[in-house]
């Protein structure tokens, strides 16, 4: 059978494994982050690269969004091992020439597994794949967006589909959406709806704001932390330093997390020489193992326990002061959760009740507190409903708009928060498209477009025929690989604006093109000025990031210039709509953000204090911009995800040797697991109750709709596991999440909740 390119391979790279670490980073994790350098490029440029990481007028990792402290910066860059790799991999020397697409077909290039696909290097001239071709082509930057903006001039603008994955500058997102707007549409689906979409949809209810309330100086101050589903070792390397800190001023920290990670559990600071040696920092008091989307049921029976123990004690537990100025709802949430059963919600969970009742007890005494998560709580069908408890917690203690206190969605891709900001949002807000109308003198399309899981929908069902993405891998990134392929492919036309190459130009339309960018180390000059360009990171600071290193092909364009050469031609240019004076120098685009988004005040002069501004933050201040200025408390039924006896529950996660589907390498360093990433790790329970043995090679399925999905060649690896929860990683495992099974209100794939059944491997 001919080999499908939209799949990962299946042959197996040589498993090693060994025992879980129980400490992150320290010296392995340094002598990690040079050896990726080393690999792609010379000491000269490696060194370039890593003092500048996250300095102030540095470049911003092009990896997570966690923010820089705003003093004391270390003067190796603020150091982290994956934002090393993040730099490593963008930074490389290798390039793609037009002889490496003339010597490996499609088809060919779909054989390699996803490592060996990065690894070839960056992107360094526009290509084209015509109707019928079996290998790419050069063309001219001229003639790719000629013929871009004449299929955009052919269709009804609902026809097209503009993705954006996290990475793009606030300059570009904001001439990106300006320039869809335009042009016709909202839809303008981005990675955001498949990562913390249902982090904001519950939020602004509830708080009034889509965002995270604290600071890093709130860490500091607090007492207790809670992690929930959550990785910060491998995701969010530099939150252990915040965290690390946040114990020295004497707060406790509980994880809930159905694996025991080894950055939560303790933690070696690279920074601090003391901690490389002798004993490694402790991070976690209170480990709380929980099974798979049990969550929404451990809040709850967290709250009956807290409401049992303020009725004991009137006013020592709850924040009744809080309760009564700035909430709402709280009556109607109290005989919510009086009503429901502990011992009954207590079962799902499959935590021990001692130490529950630990981290009971630290949350009944202490009012400071922060609650920090990621995908472990948004890609669940009841996503939005569980971050909800999560706020109710926080309400009934005060715990929000105080020092030391508030909510922290940890944001994924460096720039995803900014991107939102600059309107990368398929539903925008009446509010934001009002500003936006009044600043551009325009008028945006006001029908709302198409998300990540209804612009599958709509290119499967032939409604959308062109598909544009500003960076990013839709095809790996999305649910259901088979369909999303088959979607991709009805389509007439699909664009990819990419630093490097990825599955998705491989799985396209009838005619593909590849435009290849600057990514956010390179140097940008505009007109003989060097260009810095902007960013927020997860807790609202927006500054610049300086790209510095010389670009690897003379041929590539900024995201700004690609954009405004697509408006171009297909909009035209008019003393209205000037792009090609925008583009001059992004001084340009940063006065029409001025103009459109409230908050970017003086935005050229404030981003270029040393560390930036802060944005509004209604919630920071107890200024909830609700209907009712106040927070809102929220009820909700807790229904389990039932499972037959020979089913499991599958989380989809990322190893450490991974940004999203860029795989920088193919270990897993802290889960003991190297060379190999077709594995699933399982409790030693299950495995005997399916009759399976360690190592063995099996296949995966999911059979929701009626529709067989399957995933073969995985290797069973026992593992410290709830019993009926495993866990694979993303992407090779994104074939078994159906495309039908999303996140009530915030349509986000659950990704983090398939349900499984396992056979022994057939040929
Ligand atoms: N190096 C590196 N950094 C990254 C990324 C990367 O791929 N590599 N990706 C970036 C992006 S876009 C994002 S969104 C973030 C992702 O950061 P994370 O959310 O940390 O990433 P995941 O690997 O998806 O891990 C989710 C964690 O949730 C746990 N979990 C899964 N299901 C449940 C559950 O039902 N309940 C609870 N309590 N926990 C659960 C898993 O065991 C795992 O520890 O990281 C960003 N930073
Ligand atoms: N099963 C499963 N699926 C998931 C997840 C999961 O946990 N489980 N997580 C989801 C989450 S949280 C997210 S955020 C999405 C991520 O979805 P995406 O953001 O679409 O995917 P990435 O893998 O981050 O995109 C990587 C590609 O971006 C391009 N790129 C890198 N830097 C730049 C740049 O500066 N400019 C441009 N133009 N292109 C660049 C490169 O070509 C690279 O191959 O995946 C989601 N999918
Ligand atoms: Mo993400």
């Amino acid at each position: 059978m001919k080999k499908k390119v939209e799949l990962t391979p299946e042959e197996f790279t040589d498993i090693e494994l060994e025992t879980r670490h129980h400490e992150a980073v320290g010296v392995p994790a340094i002598a990690s982050a040079v050896s990726h350098l080393l690999k792609e490029m010379n000491p000269i440029r490696a060194s370039k690269v890593m003092f500048n990481l996250n300095q102030k007028n540095g470049v911003d990792c092009p990896g997570c969004a966690w923010p820089d402290p705003d003093d004391e910066r270390s003067t190796l860059g603020e150091y982290c091992e994956n934002g090393a790799k993040a730099i490593a991999e963008e930074a490389t020397t290798r390039v793609l020439t037009p002889d490496f697409f003339s010597k490996y077909s499609i088809s060919e290039l779909g054989k390699l597994n996803d490592f060996q696909i990065g690894k070839s290097g960056r992107i360094g001239q526009p290509m084209i794949l015509n109707p019928g071709d079996t290998h790419y082509s050069p063309i001219s930057w001229e003639n790719a967006f000629q013929l871009i903006g004449n299929k955009l001039k052919s269709i009804d603008p609902q026809e097209a589909i503009f993705y954006t994955s996290g990475r793009a500058s606030n300059e570009a997102a904001f001439l990106y959406q300006l320039f869809v707007r335009l042009y016709g549409t909202n839809n303008l689906p981005d990675c955001s709806n498949m990562c913390h979409e249902s982090s904001g949809v519950a939020l602004i209810e509830t708080t009034g704001i889509g965002k995270g309330s604290v600071t890093l100086t709130d860490f500091y101050e607090s007492e207790v932390i809670l992690v929930i589903g959550q990785n910060p070792a491998t995701n969010h390397p530099r939150m252990l330093s915040a965290l690390q800190k946040a114990k020295e001023n004497g707060a406790k920290i509980i994880s809930i997390n159905p694996l025991p990670e080894a950055g939560l559990l303790a933690f070696r600071n690279p920074q601090r020489m003391g901690d490389l040696v002798g004993k490694p920092f402790k991070i976690t008091d209170i480990f709380l193992q929980n099974k798979i989307n049990s969550d929404m049921a451990l809040l709850q029976c967290i709250q009956i326990r807290l409401m049992e123990e303020e009725s004991k004690n009137s006013g020592k537990v709850f924040d009744w002061d809080f309760i009564r100025e700035h909430s709402s709802g709280f009556d109607e949430y109290q005989k919510h959760i009086q009503s429901l059963s502990f011992d009954e919600l207590f079962a799902h969970t499959g935590l021990d009740p001692a130490l529950f009742e630990e981290a009971v007890e630290l949350l009944k005494n202490h009012t400071k507190i922060i609650a920090c998560w990621a995908m472990g709580l948004t890609q669940h069908k009841n996503a939005v409903g569980t971050i909800q408890e999560v706020t109710n917690l926080l309400f009934t203690k005060g715990a929000i708009g105080k020092p030391g206190a508030g909510t922290c969605p940890v944001r994924g891709h460096s720039n995803v928060q900014g991107d939102r900001t600059m309107g990368i949002n398929e539903k925008p807000s009446t509010a934001f498209l009002d500003h936006l109308d009044r600043g551009m003198n325009m008028a945006s399309p006001r029908n709302h477009g198409y998300d990540v899981v209804e612009a599958i929908e709509a290119m499967h069902q032939h409604k959308a025929k062109v598909f544009i993405a500003l960076g990013g891998n839709f095809l790996s990134a999305t649910p259901d690989t088979e369909f999303t392929a088959e979607a991709l492919r009805n389509t007439d036309l699909t664009v990819q604006i990419s630093t490097k190459l990825n599955r998705s130009h491989l799985v396209h339309g009838k005619t593909a093109l590849i435009l290849p960018c600057l990514g956010r180390t390179d140097e940008d000059s505009r007109g003989g000025e060097k260009q810095f360009l902007t960013v927020e990171n997860s807790m609202g600071i927006v500054h610049t990031s300086t790209g510095k290193l010389k670009p690897v092909s003379k041929n590539l364009k900024s995201e700004p210039e690609i954009i405004a050469q697509l408006a171009m031609a297909t909009l035209g240019e008019s003393d209205q709509f000037p792009w090609s004076k925008w583009i001059s120098h992004y001084d340009r685009i940063r006065e029409l953000i001025e103009k459109s988004i409230p908050g970017f005040e003086n935005y050229n002069q404030r981003v270029r204090q040393p560390a930036g501004f802060y944005l509004p933050n209604g919630a920071r201040n107890r200024n909830f911009k609700t209907a009712s200025g106040k927070t809102l408390f929220t009820s909700h039924t807790f229904e389990p995800i039932r499972i037959q006896p020979n089913e499991l529950l599958m989380m989809t996660i990322r190893s450490h040797d991974q940004f999203n589907t860029t795989i920088y390498g193919m270990h897993d360093r802290y889960r003991g697991i190297y060379n190999e990433r077709r594995v699933i790790l399982m409790n030693s329970n299950d495995m005997k109750k399916l009759g399976l043995e360690d190592g063995q090679s099996v296949d995966l399925y999911n059979h929701h709709g009626g529709i067989e999905r399957k995933a073969p060649h995985f290797l069973v690896v026992p593992y410290s596991i709830p019993e009926g929860s495993c866990a694979t990683y993303f992407p090779e495992a994104n074939v078994l999440v159906p495309i039908s099974t999303t996140a009530d209100r915030s349509n986000t794939p659950t990704s983090k909740s398939v349900i499984i059944t396992i056979q022994p491997h057939q040929a």
